[in-house]
């Protein structure tokens, strides 16, 4: 109850933007009394939010910090369904596999799992995520579509739109995909998309998409294997973002397309995505596990697969794999 009281007082608060509100006004609405006010108010401050206490007039909300908890970024969500239910932790091995979990036991679409670090965070194939606390976007969704299992890599691309438009909203810079997941911004990465599924047999019980998106870093956060190839979204638009307005664009975007997906299909999306696409017409190299292949890219199909023209003219369908553009 504590934790919804708090949410609800913050939310008066933001609302009166930099005006006072009232002692009596906030016990009235969240029917609950001073002394519980001040409580919370305390904790609130505690947490970096900056509020004025003045006789007679009531509190203000000066400042408030750049935090992704639940009741910050409750602030941002909307009208929408996706984000209504967030689980928050402040540090966590990753946001993925605590999600995995709240699906197995019934998490409805649409909930988030949200860190400010993951010491374990992932990528795809094993390799690891970079995500020091206070810098970035660290979050897991939980996608429950009907769908066949076979199109479940247009999820991947549909959350890759939504990223990069996320990121135009948010900062006005041009972001661009790299087939499949990655959003780059002047050729360099800035985040990762993760889809996981939980399926039996031909049927998906859930998605799991985990998106981490470098917000608030400085090329110093940067480990040395990754400065010369990432970037955040501080670094290209010289100034700080507030995560949770990051997260709570992101997720109007994601859920504006994935409606229009499940009722539409695949189409606009993927003239979306070839409207953004980076490696579309170039000549690269796509690495898996079972090889390697250089040629033109040619497009993406109806199911999201990249369709690579060889030198001897013949066409790959590539379902996973990473991209090179080699150096001529
Ligand atoms: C990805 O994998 O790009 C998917 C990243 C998904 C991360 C999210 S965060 C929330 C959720 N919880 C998790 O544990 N994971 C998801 P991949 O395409 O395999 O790219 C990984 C490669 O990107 C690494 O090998 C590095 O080269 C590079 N990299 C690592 N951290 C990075 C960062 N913070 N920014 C840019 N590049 C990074």
């Amino acid at each position: 109850m504590g934790a919804m009281m708090k949410e609800a007082l913050l939310h008066m608060l933001s609302e009166n933007e930099g005006e006072f509100v009232s002692g009596q006004e906030i016990s009235n609405k969240l029917n609950c009394s001073r002394t519980a006010i001040w409580k919370h108010i305390s904790e609130l401050r505690n947490s970096g939010y900056t509020i004025e206490a003045v006789q007679k007039r009531g509190y203000r909300l000066v400042t408030s910090p750049d935090l992704v908890t639940a009741e910050e970024v409750s602030l941002y969500t909307g009208n929408g369904t996706f984000g209504k239910k967030i689980t928050y932790k402040s540090s966590v091995k990753s946001t993925q596999e605590i999600a995995h979990s709240l699906a197995r036991e019934g998490a409805p679409e649409g909930s988030i799992v949200l860190a400010d670090e993951q010491t374990g965070g992932r990528g795809r194939l094993g390799r690891a995520w970079q995500s020091p606390a206070g810098t970035g976007v660290w979050m897991s969704l939980i996608l429950k579509p009907n769908i066949p299992l076979q199109k479940a890599p247009q999820l991947t691309l549909l959350i890759a739109v939504a990223a990069s438009k996320a990121i135009e909203k948010v900062a006005g810079l041009e972001a661009e995909i790299k087939w499949p997941n990655d959003i780059l911004i002047k050729g360099k990465k800035t985040a990762g998309i993760l889809t996981e599924l939980q399926a039996e047999a031909d049927s998906i019980h859930s998605v799991i998409v985990g998106i981490g998106m470098n917000v608030n870093q400085q090329t110093e956060h940067f480990s040395d294997e990754i400065a010369q190839i990432a970037t955040s979204l501080a670094i290209e638009g010289r100034q700080t973002y507030k995560r949770a307005e990051v997260i709570g664009v992101l997720l109007q975007e994601i859920e504006t397309l994935y409606r229009q997906y499940l009722e539409n299909g695949f189409g606009v999306i993927k003239l979306l995505w070839e409207a953004r696409a980076f490696s579309l017409g170039k000549r690269i190299t796509a690495r898996s596990v079972t090889g390697s292949i250089t040629g033109y890219a040619k497009g993406i199909t109806e199911e999201g697969v990249l369709l690579l023209e060889d030198d001897r003219g013949q066409v790959h369908s590539i379902y996973s794999a990473d991209i090179e553009i080699p150096s001529p």
